[in-house]
């Protein structure tokens, strides 16, 4: 520890938080900042949370304090720390409190909970006396010691801090019970004299763990002290210690002293102000007995509250003028960084977004597709295709168009165990992968051959129609220009002698209900030729929704231009995606259900052509 027994705290205060309260350990931290000092919290504790170590600011930087499950631990690896700042709620912070005393190395712990039974208060402030150990509060924002370190949330937001001077040191040492009329203090001080050096606020409670005279004689042993203000209160008998100490010569100091509360008189009967203690249970107990009592002792006693900096600044001119009290040199405050969401809401910055949405938004209280709560969609009774309609292409599609989709999804749902996704994502399942990675085995299977031949027939039906080629020279120039097998046409099991019934479910739907057909005609006439080559050349599945979704956006008013940006994004192949994840995880699930064993190809399935070693 090294320091002096009057002082609690120094620029080389460490202590340890318990609870994982983010927003007094920033303050905390910014105030370090602020004064120039190293990070003065070096340890949390919070028994529940499972992770290690939680990140702060420390400036512009980000820094990370490690956290333990018990103050034992935090304290064994941090034996520096002499502070706990005991953020627990009443209902624990007894017992964390009463564990940091028998811990060698914790000095003083400051105790912010409200309603710690009385009982306990006292106990905790016997036993901390008894182990030469100091208690702020309960009940308290606790302190500051200007310059050097800063218990929680003391002295409020630091602009507050830096107007009340509470960044350096200066000469008073000051101590309240309040913690809000410490800050109103800290500003009238810095304002009509030169700021404190200390300023502890014991608490609101009956029984502080540390009273005012605990705290003004360390401030009478300390010589950067030169005078000190105590703010009392109604209630208790507190101040009468302090009356007479300075009677006795113990305190010598000048001391200004007034207890609030005065206006109690005005008041029939007992007044119970803010904190627990601060009822006058006697006249003796009363604001205006302490004051009378303060005033005979020596104490210098303002008329009213409203004398406060009148009386300071006179006593701070005398010391001046004594030269007890010297010039301050003011330190350069370095910014403290905004917060980045609050300077956002302030107005204050800008920042260009990385990631765009448009199709959905989670930040209200619901969220919503396409601008429409989850709720309307489930209470309009909206179908899986309008859904679709919403999220992929933001439109609210037409019953016909809806219906169609989905149609699409139903028809293209599965197609038995054999077909190559389905086969994959079974042959994984025996593998003992989990569902996820079955699906993905099946779904990266989709492509030019097998489903994923959608967006292909779209784009090349379309391209052929809008050039006018006839279907013979579409033909043709798959065949000759483009060498690859025209997308969506063929079938491995279907034919014209087999129809494959979806396609005519399709068909059927689109003729009735489409306001047009046209590339669905215009395929169907190339299909006229190929199969006039082989009766298994048919529009297949994945050619008849390919023309289809052409023939519903082109109805749907949607442009070429626009139709092609879909198809080139994949948009029509995730229709087989979609429904046949359907069918996929479906065998899956089959596979599991049946606990089917490893799969292994049998090898007179398979033509070895490997070379003997004489041929290598
Ligand atoms: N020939 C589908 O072929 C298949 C030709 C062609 C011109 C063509 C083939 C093909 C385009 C891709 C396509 C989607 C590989 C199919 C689907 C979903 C599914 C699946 C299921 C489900 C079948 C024999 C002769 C050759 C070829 C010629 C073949 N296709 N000519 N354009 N498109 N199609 N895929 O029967 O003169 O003898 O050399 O690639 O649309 O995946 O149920 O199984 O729901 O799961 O193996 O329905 O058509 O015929 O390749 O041996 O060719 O026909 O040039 O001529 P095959 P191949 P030649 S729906």
């Amino acid at each position: 520890m090294g320091r002096p027994d009057y002082v609690l705290f120094d620029r080389n205060t460490k202590a340890i938080f318990w609870n994982l309260n983010r927003n007094a350990i920033q303050r905390m931290l910014d105030y370090d900042y602020t004064v120039g000092r190293t990070p003065s919290i070096v340890a949390i504790v919070a028994p529940t949370q499972n992770r290690k170590f939680e990140k702060f600011f420390f400036g512009t930087q980000e820094i990370m304090i490690p956290i333990y499950k018990s103050t034992v631990e935090a304290a064994e690896k941090h034996p520096e720390a002499d502070v706990l700042v005991n953020f627990a709620s009443f209902r624990t912070a007894y017992n964390v409190t009463i564990e940091a005393l028998n811990i060698p190395t914790i000095r003083t712990v400051a105790i912010t909970a409200e309603g710690i039974p009385e009982r306990l208060a006292r106990d905790m402030a016997y036993k901390a006396k008894q182990l030469g150990k100091w208690i702020i509060g309960p009940a308290t924002v606790g302190g500051i010691a200007a310059g050097a370190f800063r218990i929680g949330n003391a002295g409020g937001t630091i602009e507050n801090i830096v107007k009340s001077k509470l960044h350096r040191p200066g000469s008073c040492g000051l101590v309240t019970r309040s913690g809000g009329l410490f800050n109103e203090l800290s500003n009238i001080i810095a304002r009509n004299a030169d700021g404190i050096v200390e300023g502890i606020a014991i608490g609101g409670d009956r029984f502080p763990g540390s009273d005012f005279l605990d705290h003004l004689i360390r401030f009478q042993k300390n010589p950067q002290v030169k005078y000190m203000i105590m703010l009392g209160e109604v209630g208790g008998e507190l101040e009468y210690k302090v009356a007479e100490a300075i009677k006795s010569g113990l305190i010598t100091k000048p001391v200004i002293a007034w207890c609030i509360g005065t206006i109690a008189k005005h008041f029939g009967g007992e007044v119970q102000f803010g904190h627990a203690g601060a009822k006058a249970g006697a006249d003796r107990e009363t604001a205006d007995a302490k004051n009378r009592a303060l005033k005979e002792a020596g104490a210098i006693v303002p008329d009213s509250f409203n004398d406060f900096p009148e009386v300071i600044r006179e006593v701070y001119e005398d010391l001046k003028a004594k030269g007890e009290i010297g010039e301050i040199e003011e330190p350069e405050v370095p910014p403290v960084p905004e917060d980045y969401a609050k300077a956002v809401k302030a107005g204050k910055v800008r920042r260009p977004t990385n990631f765009i949405c448009t199709i959905s938004d989670d930040r209200g209280e619901e969220a919503t597709y396409c601008g429409i709560p989850i709720s309307e969609v489930v209470e309009k009774d909206y179908s899986i295709a309008d859904v679709i309609g919403l999220l992929w292409f933001k439109k609210k599609f037409p019953a016909w168009a809806s219906k169609f989709i989905d149609m699409v999804i139903k028809v293209v749902a599965d197609h038995g165990p054999a077909v190559s996704g389905a086969h994959n994502a079974k042959v994984t399942a025996r593998a003992g992968k989990d569902l996820m990675s079955c699906l993905a085995t099946g779904i990266l299977t989709i492509g030019p051959r097998f489903g994923g031949a959608i967006d292909g027939a779209a784009k090349y039906f379309k391209m052929a129609k809008e050039k006018g080629m006839d279907p013979y020279e579409f033909v043709d120039y798959m065949k000759n220009v483009e060498k690859i097998p025209i997308p969506g046409i063929g079938h491995r099991i279907k034919s014209t002698k087999n129809p494959d019934k979806r396609v005519e479910l399709l068909k059927n739907f689109a003729k009735e209900n489409f306001p047009s057909t046209e590339l669905l005609d215009y395929a169907l006439e190339v299909e006229k030729v190929t199969t006039a080559k082989k009766e298994n050349l048919i529009l297949n599945v994945d050619g008849t929704i390919g023309v289809l979704l052409v023939d519903m956006f082109r109805n749907l008013g949607y442009t070429d231009e626009e139709i092609d940006e879909l198809i080139n994004a994949g948009a029509f192949n995730a229709f087989f995606v979609l429904g046949r994840s359907i069918g996929f995880i479906g065998h899956i699930l089959d596979e599991k259900r049946l606990a089917m064993p490893l799969y292994r190809h049998p090898w007179d399935d398979i033509l070895y052509d490997v070379k003997r070693p004489e041929e290598a």
